[in-house]
């Protein structure tokens, strides 16, 4: 693939979104051609599937297995609807949340056969793996005073889980980048957004550098 595949990760209000926000606005200013996605969603059906994970109104709600499928429905078509065609028309793609939120969240803490998520993953992404996935890692319990202290303050389904869940999900995440250490870069979020985005910045900047991809080599225009 031409372009560079770059995905966050990390629990609850470890600054994923305000990162990316960032990173995105830094690489077009300095003529990067960027997309930036978020999981569940980034399409029209996945759109309409994070509505249905999100809400807190269906009784009962979905359970592991049918939450399981839904997370990877909305990612096999982003996969294959947007990040595979901006990837090979030289983007960098920025997605806040893929795989690995599957394998933490549904296989760390909801302790679904982790060789059964890491399959369905497979299948949903035909294989489609990101070149570079950056840790936000922090206690779950900062992650949730930050979100608390946002304007909307209000809590989806899952952010209505038991604070044990989201050690899981931490301890999971924490493992994965420990396993896989070529493509996870594990970033102490627990600092000012200022210096977490220049940590950030320094790493990409170097592995573009390093892979020969330059601002403007490719630059297409015509994606939406
Ligand atoms: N999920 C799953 O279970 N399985 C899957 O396969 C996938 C997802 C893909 C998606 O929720 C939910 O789906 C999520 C995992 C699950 N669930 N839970 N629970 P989402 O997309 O709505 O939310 P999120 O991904 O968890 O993001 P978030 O809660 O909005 O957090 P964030 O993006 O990491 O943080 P932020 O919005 O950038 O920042 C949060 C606040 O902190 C905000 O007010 C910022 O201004 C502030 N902030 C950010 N950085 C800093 C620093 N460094 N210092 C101080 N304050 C900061």
């Amino acid at each position: 693939m031409a372009g560079l595949f770059v995905t966050l990760e990390g629990s609850e209000g470890t600054g994923k979104s305000s990162n990316i926000t960032l990173l995105t606005r830094f690489l077009q200013k300095n003529g990067w051609p960027v997309l930036s996605l978020r999981e569940p969603g980034g399409t029209a059906v996945g759109e309409e599937i994070r509505s249905i994970l999100k809400r807190i109104d269906i009784v009962p709600p979905p359970g592991p297995e049918a939450e399981l499928l839904l997370f990877l429905a909305s990612r096999a078509q982003l996969v294959r609807e947007r990040i595979l065609p901006a990837l090979q028309l030289g983007y960098v793609v920025l997605c806040d949340r893929y795989f690995d939120s599957t394998v933490a969240y549904q296989g760390g803490a909801r302790s679904l056969d982790m060789a059964t998520v890491r399959a369905i993953n497979r299948f949903a992404t035909g294989g489609c793996i990101p070149d570079v996935t950056f840790l936000l890692d922090l206690p779950p319990e900062i992650g949730f005073r930050r979100i608390a202290a946002r304007l909307d303050g209000c809590r989806d389904r899952m952010e209505g889980e038991a604070m044990d869940f989201f050690h899981r999900v931490r301890a999971t995440y924490l493992q994965l980048a420990t396993n896989e250490p070529q493509r996870f870069y594990t970033v102490d979020a627990g600092r000012p957004l200022p210096s977490v985005q220049r940590e950030l910045r320094r790493i990409l900047l170097t592995i573009l550098e390093s892979k020969g991809i330059n601002p403007g080599q490719l630059a297409p225009r015509q994606w939406r």
